[in-house]
């Protein structure tokens, strides 16, 4: 996957024991740093520390933006979920490097989280200078309507884990986003 575009890799466990998640991160983490792309661990600043992470990505319910940010230190990145301008602005304030933003459709992943009313993704924009990162029912198709909400970037969990072809799947996603953001698609 990231030979075909994906510039980052994040780690997302919800039911492993800490143990094996140590363990699993430090293995993905030498195949991501490798080939050269930001390796992040979800929701977690003490796994992310210990198995030398380049940052984490933390929601609502994770340890505060200005906690993990005292913990990790200026180097690392952290991403910030955040569905509104205000949740957006603190995130800024309190030191995270980009906004997760979502869901921007409907996603298997989260079928409790109802996608974000239309106009929010601009009034987010409209609040923070951070980079946007959308997340949430991204398929190839939708990649491109996502591109052209005016976003910095995707996150993307089933349609690369459902896919018998990752890496063809990431080449389809990255051109799609590309396109709907009108810039020039991928050669390879
Ligand atoms: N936050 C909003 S939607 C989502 C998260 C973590 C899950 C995205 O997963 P998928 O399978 O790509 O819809
Ligand atoms: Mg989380």
């Amino acid at each position: 996957m990231i030979k075909a575009g994906a510039g980052a890799i994040q780690v997302r466990v919800k039911s492993l024991a800490t143990s094996d998640w140590i363990r699993y991160v430090r293995a993905a983490g030498e195949i991501v740093r490798a080939n050269e792309a930001l390796f992040l661990v979800n929701d977690r600043v003490d796994i992310a520390l210990v198995a030398r992470a380049d940052g984490v990505h933390l929601g609502v319910n994770d340890l505060p933006v200005r906690e993990a940010r005292a913990l990790l230190g200026p180097g690392a990145v952290i991403g910030a979920t955040a569905r509104t301008p205000e949740a957006a602005v603190q995130a800024e304030r309190d030191g995270a490097d980009y906004i997760g933003i979502g869901p921007l459709f409907a996603s298997p992943t989260k079928p409790d989280l109802s996608p974000l009313p239309d106009g929010r993704i601009e009034a987010v924009r409209n609040a923070t200078r951070l980079s946007l990162v959308g997340i949430g029912g991204i398929d190839r198709d939708r990649a491109r309507k996502a591109g052209a909400l005016g976003i910095d970037g995707i996150a993307v969990i089933s349609a690369l884990w459902n896919s018998a072809n990752p890496a063809e799947e990431t080449r389809e996603l990255v051109n799609g986003f590309r396109e709907g953001r009108r810039i020039e698609p991928q050669r390879e």
